[in-house]
């Protein structure tokens, strides 16, 4: 079947968020007949459409790669000319206010290797629609402001396909002749088609139940592969702790009598909140302590909570188009970071969001494909799935419930999902129900949806003995990004405390609101010259800037009784050095040393927050503190401050590797953060460059009764040189080749290695004979790994980023989307220093001149070269 929207020579167009304009037609039913097969499936739909206002335009129905076998409106079969074709969509002229409309079409599940519409994995069919697949199911009006009852009819051969899921309630179901079945589901509730699901397959199911706050039972179901039944129980917990934390934070109750999750092998992007049936990448399902680290049992915990809070967030109040999509994911990410603050350790989940927002969003915000999170444009929604729309969507909405506090914040989200309830609302919409409901000003404030780029503030702060006054004067800037070079002060929320030198205390915390240029804020009766602490919590998503000394952050290392700003103080006083060095400097480390011994030992701390103090900042941190970075230098440099720390503080590292071997396998958070620091341990303990390093590693490696202790024993080996190093990715290989998921791991490891020759590693890799372009999750494990490995990827022979287009170039044609995600990193050549900026270009400009190459991969290369 042709492809009419990517192919050769059709000119992207661009979506502004000006154009909106309510949509033409409503429908406010929809009734789908799906006959189920992988090569040839048959939908049938059966549209109410209701001409929305006065106008005489036709029903335009989008498509994509679809064919009318036959059109009907109220019953009767239009002839040829009745209708047209206009790019990919249907158009039918009708002449009343209100008609049935009735289309027939064919699918080749199995030949859809885009994953997105219905597709084939791993012997299912299932449905991927956000955000505009489902025009490649069945014609219809695909913008998320068309909501629709939906009543879904499925029938498949029952050996094959002996569960049949879709959205709703399940209603009916019964056998056919030649060995098929069928069911009915109907789905209650109004909702966009990017919304719509079906599952079919052979699935067993961990069947459970909830009781909501209002007596009512739902059944709970998680369905797998039968062998993988064992490996859902944590993400059913996970699920049943969501549906108790909505009705206990924001009184928000589940509204079926059923959720399903369904796990499929072969998925674009994390998971999906379709009603009532979620369907997830099933690394974001399946866990055990064998196969699992303890981040992967945090990933499932923290998106099968941020599907199941999209129930409300994103589905009862949905987005009135995609320029919206913040309004669903960064309220969405927002809840799902803080009930998983709840249910571990909040200090350390905030440093790790912090930590990936830093490098996966402040990235975004400095480069080519900087944007707004209420974007102005887009050629291809797909690419606005980003760190921007939701992880600083997120930040957006916890600034607003800083400035508000609990109970108003509350009241806020109370009149949103009341006001907004069964709506496709905007961003404005949001903002305006918390002034209202929760009482706040926020003009300025919206400014953070407007403006792209990552606010920069100065702070000094300057201390007059007479008057016993401190001083801090704050200034902002914005810096330019694509489209916006001029940026006007954004109301910055910050968090500080000021510090009293002697005592080691301070007077707690203050918020202070920056919404201008340069504001001056006056503090009184001190005596002495306090220490700042500022931007604590990470109450701000800015870069901070401050004249404090090494001696400053070695104290607020060891006394800021916050645990974001403590951990900040140590990243700062090692950014420091690494940042000093990298530039020729021969910066003392004494105080990296003698900070990290203090931070070790305290007996105060836990183990878990211990562990990220005392880590390094990534190669790509480093990096971005840079004006022009010099990959190699920075290596250079962190591995030299590894090794010292390591060196200095060997029986140090010995004597926590020791303490924290536990006895037997627990996921209390004791257990978990007693194994980070373990592992943090081992990686100094090698790196302190001890004979027997490599033999420790294998040691941990080989005993290990879990995959965090053991991945992270491989990953230390990996960066090394060590008949252990191919000794345990052999036993690893071999142990886990029949599982897709762990043998993700086996390929990540060696992509993401400080080794010399990662770069041809990854090459080799990229024809092993278990690599496929099919699977996403295989995909980034080798490709988007390596691009993350700032020395490796930034190879100086260019041959990293020749890989990596070469990858694009040929996963472009099975599936742009994912094709184009492993774009960016090829986009930040300005920050490369000129000689690795010309080879990235010329392999954007490669990328580019492929015939026929997606409008996902043409939208990202060429903004990239801009
Ligand atoms: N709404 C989902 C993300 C998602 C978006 C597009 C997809 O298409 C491949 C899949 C998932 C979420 O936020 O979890
Ligand atoms: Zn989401």
């Amino acid at each position: 079947m042709a492809d009419t929207q990517s192919s050769p020579g059709t000119a992207p167009l661009i979506v502004r968020r000006q154009d909106y304009r309510p949509p033409d037609w409503l429908v406010p039913e929809i009734t789908l007949d799906f006959s189920l097969d992988p090569v040839c499936t048959q939908v049938r739909s059966i549209l109410t459409v209701r001409r929305n206002g006065e106008h005489d335009r036709p029903l335009k129905l989008d498509g994509d790669d679809l064919t009318p076998l036959e059109v009907k409106v109220d019953g009767q079969a239009l002839t040829a000319d009745q209708w047209s074709m206009e790019g990919g969509a249907l158009i039918v002229p009708l002449s009343g206010a209100a008609h049935q409309v009735e289309t027939l079409v064919e699918l080749a599940p199995e030949n859809n290797s885009k994953l997105m519409g219905l597709y084939a994995s791993g012997g299912l069919l299932c449905t991927q629609c956000e955000a505009e697949g489902f025009r490649r199911i069945t014609f219809f009006p695909d913008r998320p402001d068309v909501l629709s009852r939906y009543s879904v009819r499925l029938e498949a051969d029952r050996a094959r396909y002996p569960i049949l899921l879709a959205n709703g309630d399940p209603i009916e179901q019964g056998s056919l002749p030649e060995g098929r079945h069928w069911a009915l589901w109907t789905d209650p509730f109004p909702k966009p088609c990017y919304l719509f699901a079906l599952v079919a397959g052979d699935l067993a199911c961990n069947a459970d139940s909830f009781v909501t706050m209002s007596g009512r039972t739902v059944k709970l179901g998680i369905w797998v592969k039968e062998a993988d039944l064992p490996k859902t129980a944590h993400a059913m917990q996970a699920l049943k702790n969501s549906m108790a934390w909505d009705e206990r934070v924001y009184g928000r109750e589940y509204d079926l009598d059923v959720f399903n999750i369904v796990a499929v092998a072969d998925f674009n992007f994390g998971a999906m909140e379709n009603k009532g049936l979620n369907i997830f990448n099933s690394r974001y399902i399946l866990a055990d302590p064998d196969t699992a680290t303890d981040i992967d049992y945090d990933g499932v915990e923290g998106v099968v909570a941020h599907e199941y809070f999209h129930n409300w967030s994103g589905n009862r109040v949905t987005c009135r188009d995609w320029f919206q999509l913040s309004l669903k994911e960064g309220f969405t990410v927002f809840r799902d970071q803080d009930f998983s603050a709840d249910m571990g350790s909040a200090a350390v989940k905030r440093i790790e969001d912090v930590r990936v927002l830093r490098a996966a969003q402040f990235q975004e915000d400095s480069g080519p494909l900087a944007h707004p999170v209420r974007p102005e444009s887009y050629m291809e929604i797909s690419n606005f799935y980003t760190a921007t729309i939701y992880n600083k969507g997120a930040e957006l909405i916890r600034m607003m419930a800083l400035m508000l506090g609990r109970d108003r914040f509350r009241a806020g989200a109370d009149l949103y999902f009341e006001r907004h309830d069964g709506q496709a609302a905007t961003c404005e919409d949001f903002v305006r129900a918390m002034e209202e409901g929760g009482g706040i000003e926020l003009a300025q404030f919206r400014r953070w949806y407007e403006q792209a780029g990552t606010p920069r503030v100065r702070a000094l702060l300057t201390h007059d003995a007479a008057s016993q006054t401190a001083e801090l004067v704050l200034e902002q800037t914005v810096p330019p990004t694509p489209g916006q070079p001029d940026k006007q002060p954004m109301a910055i929320p910050l968090r500080i405390s000021l510090f009293d030198r002697e005592s080691g205390t301070s007077r707690g915390d203050e918020l202070l609101m920056l919404t201008e240029a340069r504001q001056s804020f006056l503090f009184s009766k001190f005596a002495a010259p306090p220490l700042l602490s500022i931007n604590r919590g990470f109450s701000a998503p800015v870069v901070i800037e401050t004249d404090r000394t090494q001696a400053d952050l070695a104290f607020l290392s060891a006394h800021d009784d916050d645990p974001f700003a403590r951990y900040e103080a140590m990243q700062q006083l090692m950014v420091n050095v690494l940042v000093g060095r990298v530039g020729g400097q021969a910066v003392d480390d004494a105080a990296v040393v003698a900070a990290i011994r203090n931070t070790a030992t305290d007996p105060s701390l836990d183990d878990a927050f211990i562990a990220e103090a005392i880590r390094l900042p990534s190669e790509a941190y480093i990096g971005d503190q840079l004006t022009e970075v010099d990959p190699d230098a920075i290596h250079a440099a962190r591995e030299s401050l590894q090794h010292r720390i390591g060196a200095e503080l060997e029986p140090l590292w010995r004597d926590i590797h020791a303490r924290t071997q536990a006895n037997s396998f627990s996921l209390s958070a004791a257990a978990k953060g007693a194994r980070k620091l373990r592992n943090t341990a081992l990686l100094y303990l090698c790196a302190s460059g001890i004979e027997e390093g490599a033999i420790v590693a294998f040691s941990q490696f080989s005993a290990a009764d879990n995959m965090t202790e053991r991945q992270a024993a491989l990953a230390i080996l990996a960066n090394g040189s060590s008949a252990e190093r191919e000794a345990a990715l052999d036993i690893f290989y071999n142990r886990y080749r029949d599982d897709a998921l762990t043998l993700d791991k086996w390929f990540q490891t060696q992509a993401f290695a400080f080794h010399p020759d990662t770069v041809d590693l990854v090459e080799e890799l990229g024809r092993h004979p278990d690599f496929t372009l099919s699977n996403p999750n295989r995909i980034r494990s080798l490709y988007g790994a390596f691009a993350g490995n700032q020395w490796a990827f930034h190879h100086r022979s260019g041959k990293g980023y020749r890989l990596v287009a070469d990858c694009i170039i040929a996963l472009d044609k099975i599936n742009p989307q994912t094709a184009a995600r492993l774009v960016p990193p090829l986009g930040r050549w300005r920050r490369f220093g000129e000689a690795r900026a010309g080879l990235m270009r010329a392999e954007l400009q490669r990328i580019l001149a492929q015939p026929g190459l997606s409008r996902d991969v043409t939208e990202q290369a060429s903004k990239s070269l801009d």
